[in-house]
């Protein structure tokens, strides 16, 4: 077998060359490949997919060194029923994780790995999450049979010599091994996206380790992400008091030069990305600016009472439908070259098009499927979750903290969700714990129930798919982390962008406008905000908001603020359901806090408004 370190400088980490030889001697690859990281490899690999159909080259004057792939069709998003927690005790999964005992998904793996990389090369990709030498970061090795992989992981993360360099000859590292599950018989013709119907997803919690079978699409695939970043993370984080969190990091600098850093959480389809790239109204927030440090995943550890949270990752793997001018012109800036596209539109000048991109769709199309297209023909042009891959570095909003390896100090977490009724646009906690218990008991409506209160699908802390263990000892780590060492914990907000009137349309304007919101939070944290109590939090009055440029009168405002009390008394039963399907582990905080909640309703009007204090 070819084993090449061309790039890369000889290795002395005896654990990864002994790791790499016992994969390789399973798999069975034709040859093994050391990735460096650097643009020529990047440009070589890319080049070899083009040449066997798993990327398509995209116009080099409008999108410089850009590629489009197309995923086989079953192969087009995260399998979260094949994600599987091997923790040693079913218990320690919990109630809402695909549990498979460790030595018995060990023995199926076995099955599946042996000879599975046949006909294949083997890419060796290390890889850092986090800035290289920060406290915070930590280093992963994948191996894995796809150059898609092995391209998307250098856009992703720190990818190639430097993270061998930062893991010299004692560090540790998380080993990740990934297969598209398809061996090639000797002279058989490779399709352009090879994967396996079998999919595999699998954590060991205790050693530390994922193995992923089977697809070569987004988190299942480019393990650094979901699995290590977060479901691994979590487990260590735990143990090691800090906390790995589905969050999106921004900066807000106000006309002073001050900056105040927040992190948010949002269910899917919120448009997390969006918010991470916010840019403010034009009146009312002249000299104000958010900056980013990332859209999805960030790393916190409290030093002398603060919290500091880094992006642990490189690049952005967003949603690509319904980004547009209108709704992030950041990302759109973003993607003008070295980028990957996955499962959108080609135009007919070799560009990439997607639902909602621009108001009129190019009048013909190839789609995601390779299928002509023309509007109308009652198909969608790109696939709903197809994505780009783009350099965090090409962001125009980018922080100039980004990678500082202390992170930034953290003052304010964001709770989100999508829900149309009686769920006020903005409300902070009374305290940690309530902010815990919001957290906990978040989600988003599912769509459209055929009578009355749609049910909410609940995606605590949106880490429902992604917490490596039991969620409710997820919750009693965060009761935990708030309390330790004389600290002033971040304050916790919910807000909701999605609330409709009576004949379904949005209320809020959404998009930059959530700045308005963005400026009250950062005030509380400040002490330059009052606020109103409500049976749901602290919420502001109407004068507390910036509303210049913005018709948003008094009345509307109330009609957002507003809380009904039977519907948040159905609210309040249906979080005491929840909560018992977690059983014995839940914290006693968490059904404390609901009681108080439960009493707070009781106790408030049939409808609950900001007209009775403001008149
Ligand atoms: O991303 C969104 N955000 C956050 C932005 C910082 N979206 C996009 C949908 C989520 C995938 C939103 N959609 C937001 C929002 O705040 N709000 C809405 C709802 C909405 C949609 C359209 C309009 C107003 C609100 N108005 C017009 O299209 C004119
Ligand atoms: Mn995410």
């Amino acid at each position: 077998m070819l084993n090449s370190h061309a790039g890369v400088n000889r290795i002395r980490n005896e654990r990864l060359l002994a790791w790499v030889d016992e994969v390789a001697a399973l798999c069975r690859p034709d040859s093994i490949y050391w990735c460096d990281g650097s643009a020529e490899e990047a440009a070589r690999l890319c080049e070899q997919m083009v040449e066997t159909g798993t990327l398509i080259r995209l116009n080099p004057e409008t999108r410089p060194n850009c590629f489009l792939a197309r995923s086989d069709p079953n192969d087009v998003a995260r399998v979260e029923d094949r994600t599987f927690i091997c923790s040693r005790s079913e218990q320690d999964a919990g109630p809402t994780n695909n549990w498979v005992d460790p030595e018995e998904m060990r023995a199926t793996l076995r099955g599946l790995f042996s000879g599975c990389m046949r006909g294949r090369t083997l890419y060796v990709v290390p890889f850092s999450m986090g800035p290289l030498g920060s406290r915070i970061s930590h280093l992963g090795v994948e191996i894995t049979d796809s150059p898609y992989v092995a391209v998307s992981m250098r856009i992703m993360t720190r990818m190639g010599q430097q993270a061998l360099d930062a893991l010299g000859a004692h560090g540790s590292f998380v080993p990740c091994v990934h297969s598209v599950g398809r061996p090639l018989a000797p002279g058989e013709r490779d399709v352009a996206w090879p994967c396996n119907d079998t999919k595999y997803i699998t954590h060991f919690p205790e050693t530390r380790e994922v193995w992923s079978f089977g697809s070569g699409y987004g988190g299942n695939a480019l393990l650094g992400k979901k699995c290590f970043a977060l479901r691994i993370a979590s487990v260590m984080a735990r143990e090691q008091d800090w906390l790995a969190e589905h969050m999106l990091i921004v900066g807000v600098e106000s006309p002073s030069g001050a900056k105040t850093y927040v992190c948010a959480a949002f269910p899917s389809a919120c448009g997390k990305t969006n918010f991470a790239m916010l840019v403010p109204p034009p009146e009312g927030f002249a000299g104000w600016k958010v900056t980013t440090i990332g859209d999805d995943i960030a790393w916190i550890k409290p030093k002398n009472g603060r919290f500091y949270a880094i992006n642990p990752e490189a690049g952005y793997f967003g949603v690509a439908p319904g980004t547009s001018m209108r709704s992030n012109p950041n990302a759109m800036l973003m993607l003008r070259e070295n980028c990957i596209f996955t499962n959108v539109a080609l135009t007919d000048e070799d560009d990439v098009w997607w639902e909602g991109m621009t108001e009129q769709p190019p009048a013909h199309l190839i789609d995601w499927t390779g299928r002509d297209w023309t509007p109308g023909c009652g198909r969608p042009a790109a696939h709903p979750n197809s994505r780009f891959t783009a350099p965090a570095t090409q962001c125009p909003s980018m922080d100039p903290e980004w990678e500082n390896p202390e992170g930034v100090p953290i003052s304010a977490f964001v709770f989100g969700g999508r829900v149309a009724k009686n769920f006020p646009l903005v409300f902070q906690a009374f305290n940690w714990d309530h902010g815990v218990y919001l957290a906990a008991t978040m989600g988003s409506e599912a769509t459209a129930a055929a009578v009355g209160q749609a049910a909410m699908r609940r995606d605590p802390m949106a880490m429902l798919p992604f917490c490596g263990y039991h969620i409710a000892d997820y919750w009693q780590h965060w009761l935990n982390i708030g309390l330790q060492d004389a600290a002033t914990p971040p304050r916790i907000f919910r807000v909701n962008w999605f609330r409709k009137d009576d004949e379904g349309r949005f209320i809020w304007p959404g998009f930059g406008e959530n700045m308005r919101v963005l400026k009250w939070i950062i005030d509380r944290c400040h002490g330059h905000a009052i606020g109103v109590e409500s049976p749901l939090g602290w919420v502001p009055e109407y004068g507390e908001l910036n509303w210049a440029g913005l018709d948003f009168p008094r009345e509307k405002f109330h009609g957002i603020m507003e809380i009904n009390r039977a519907q948040a008394r159905t609210e309040v039963r249906e979080q005491g359901e929840w909560f018992a399907k977690l059983g014995s582990r839940l914290p006693r905080e968490m059904e404390a806090e609901r009681q108080c909640f439960q009493s707070r309703v009781e106790r408030s009007p049939e409808v609950w408004s900001l007209r009775s204090v403001e008149g």
